[in-house]
């Protein structure tokens, strides 16, 4: 019976093999087709308190998007693809209502798909994208119209400023972060332009620091109105933070007659940063946190940045030498903003912080 082969049996053979094929084929259609919007999966895993990479801690790329910004926001989606090492963490995609429907997720995905070129790990990519409501309300005591609060930057009044006060203040308690250890920002306008030697969070974690940045700038002096004067008043009332700063070296301005300011208040490159959600939770850093939200006019008034905002809080509250890493070793463009790099030394040449 060796070699037996009924025609009958032959061609039923065939038949079974050519719908084999056919459904093979229609499935690497249909999962390349179809992407999906969220990582449930994966969070599932890391509420479970753990994740899948055997890491002892958890992290997340963040954006704050909106529709307008969506093919920078491709550019720069790419360049992390292509240039940061490191697990798949989510990237997480706050938005603040255009991507409410399905249709502008699913087309942003797909654009990121195919921006980033099929079969080149895109899909698995585009199942880290997650979209996160943000729901923006005006604090209380600023009017909802514009002529009346007269603000500085109006013609991006209120979002801008939501957007500075949303990562000054309120990123901290944001509920999808609540159990991850790090998130790493980018804004849509952010590029890394060359890969990268170490994976930028592991740094932050091995090097056990709270706050990761690229650069330190300056902010000009028409969006600092009162800076100074707030962090002063805290400062005067609070010994531990004036501790603090004597010991980060910390500068302060002095008004001249004309009402100028001596120095410029400094800041953070904040769309580039990588932020230990535990360190910042503390409670003292809570209560200035909520001394800023106290005097919101500061943000919403005077369009106060998140990124001196960073600083201050920083300096007040961290010793910059044994919390804080400066990751020049990126190579990183920001609109704007120029900065110094230095040769990216891997993390197993770096040495661990002496405790
Ligand atoms: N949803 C939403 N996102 C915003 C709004 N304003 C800014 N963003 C986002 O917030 C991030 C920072 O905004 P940018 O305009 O780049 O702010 P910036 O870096 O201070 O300003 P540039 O120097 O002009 O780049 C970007 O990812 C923007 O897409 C807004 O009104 N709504
Ligand atoms: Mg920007």
């Amino acid at each position: 019976m060796k070699g037996f082969c009924p025609t009958a049996l032959r061609s039923h053979k065939k038949s079974l093999y050519i719908s084999l094929g056919l459904f093979f084929l229609f499935s690497l259609f249909w999962s390349s087709r179809h992407i999906p919007t969220s990582t449930q999966a994966f969070r599932a895993v890391l509420h479970a308190g753990s994740n899948s990479f055997g890491l002892p801690y958890t992290a997340a790329i963040l954006y704050l998007i909106r529709l307008e910004d969506a093919s920078d926001l491709l550019d720069s989606l790419a360049s992390v693809k292509r240039n940061l090492p490191g697990p798949p963490w989510p990237v997480i995609l706050f938005h603040t209502g255009d991507f409410d429907e399905e249709g502008p997720r699913i087309e942003l995905v797909d654009n990121v798909y195919n921006h980033l070129g099929a079969n080149n790990a895109s899909k698995e990519f585009t199942e880290r994208i997650e979209f996160v409501k943000l729901d923006w309300r005006l604090p209380e005591g600023i009017s909802p119209d514009v002529n009346v609060v007269n603000p500085v930057f109006a013609h991006q009044w209120p979002g801008y400023h939501h957007m500075c006060s949303f990562f000054s203040t309120q990123i901290f308690s944001h509920p999808r972060l609540k159990d991850l250890t790090y998130y790493m920002r980018l804004d849509t306008d952010s590029l890394f332009t060359a890969p990268l030697c170490y994976d930028p969070i592991e740094v932050i974690h091995h090097r056990q620091r709270s706050y990761g940045y690229v650069f330190i700038g300056s902010e000009p002096q028409w969006v600092t109105s009162g800076m100074w004067a707030l962090v002063q008043n805290y400062t005067n009332t609070h010994p531990s933070v004036d501790k603090q700063l004597r010991l980060n070296n910390w500068k302060w301005s002095h008004r001249n007659e004309d009402g100028d300011e001596s120095l410029d208040f400094s800041g953070y490159g904040t769309n580039l940063e990588i932020v230990n959600l535990g360190a910042f939770r503390r409670r003292d850093i809570r209560e200035w946190l909520d001394a800023i939200e106290s005097y919101p006019e500061g943000i919403y008034k005077w369009r106060w940045g998140d990124a001196p905002l960073r600083y201050a809080t920083v300096q007040m509250f961290f010793d910059v030498e044994k919390d804080t890493e400066l990751l020049c070793g990126i190579r990183y463009t920001h609109p704007w903003n120029e900065h110094k790099h230095c040769p990216c030394v891997p993390l197993d040449q770096m040495a661990l912080p002496a405790n």
